[in-house]
């Protein structure tokens, strides 16, 4: 099945997705650090299956709503993952995944979430994989849309967290200066935004609220640094290019195994 018959059935819809004041948002991340719970957030709406449970959110999803917290009328087309490019999971259906969400990328980017658990900071491998297969695929400027947030902040908890959120702003040791040593990008330009909200309850909590509208603060702020335009790249286009959605889908197999074989011997992992 196709991205566009599996999730393109909604009336509007195309026309949201080209109209370029929709937000395009994907969120990505390792499996239950709280991606489709923080789409939920951000649409008021229980939209995107969540849960304990190992891989709740098992394909690409995504949906057109309104944002729930902004200031003005705004349109966002959210796109969930499942853990993608797991790499205990390299199998067909694990690939297939990619290529649909690759697919779903069609119209550009406004910014990717990466979505962590503040209670389990590191940049383990498997995010590191995933990010290096980012930067192969799309190029160094997709750093210039990333958005990091971090879950599990939750109002009542916020104050014990106090360390933990100091600890990952650090100038020096903290996580923008970890990724910007990892991938070896500019700390001038290099220079997300960082939310810390919690995703749960927010229709409720004022608390919730304010992150919420942070985050769409950063999606906005994200957009006009980089001209207002969306992510996009040449490896983005010569998908498109493609005639068939079967040429299509060889195309980005082809790139993703072409990546993961530069990236098995110069893959640079912090241990
Ligand atoms: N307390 C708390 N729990 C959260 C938060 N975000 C996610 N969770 C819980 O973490 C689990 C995984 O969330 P989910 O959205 O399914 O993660 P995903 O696999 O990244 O999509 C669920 O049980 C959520 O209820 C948060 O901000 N605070
Ligand atoms: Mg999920």
């Amino acid at each position: 099945m196709t991205y566009s018959n599996a999730v393109l059935n909604e009336a509007n819809r195309d026309a949201h997705l080209q109209d370029p004041r929709t937000h395009v948002v994907s969120a990505v991340g390792a499996v239950g650090t709280g991606k489709s719970s923080l789409l939920n957030a951000m649409a008021g709406e229980r939209i995107f299956r969540t849960g304990e449970a190992y891989a709740t959110t098992l394909e690409i999803e995504s949906q057109v709503r309104p944002w729930k917290y902004a200031p003005t009328t705004k349109y966002v087309h959210m796109i969930d993952t499942p853990g993608l490019c797991d790499t205990s999971a390299r199998d067909r259906q694990n690939v297939q995944e990619m290529v649909r969400y690759f697919k779903s990328l069609a119209f550009g980017v406004s910014a990717f979430l990466l979505v962590f658990d503040i209670k389990d900071i590191r940049l383990d491998a498997y995010t590191q994989d995933m990010l290096n297969l980012f930067q192969q695929l799309l190029g160094k400027d997709f750093w210039n849309f990333v958005v990091i947030i971090f879950t599990h902040v939750d109002e009542e908890v916020r104050d014990e967290l106090d360390d933990a959120i100091e600890a990952v702003l650090d100038p020096t040791d903290g996580f923008v200066a970890e990724l910007t040593r990892i991938f070896k990008l500019s700390p001038k330009t290099f220079v997300p935004n960082l939310i810390f909200t919690t995703t749960q309850n927010v229709r409720m909590s004022s608390y919730g609220q304010r992150q919420i509208r942070e985050l769409y603060n950063s999606v906005v702020r994200c957009e006009a640094r980089n001209d207002h335009r969306r992510f996009n790249c040449t490896w983005l286009r010569q998908i498109l290019a493609h005639q068939t959605e079967d040429e299509k889908d060889d195309f980005i197999v082809g790139s993703i195994m072409g990546a993961w074989s530069s990236m098995a011997t110069n893959v640079c992992r912090l241990q």
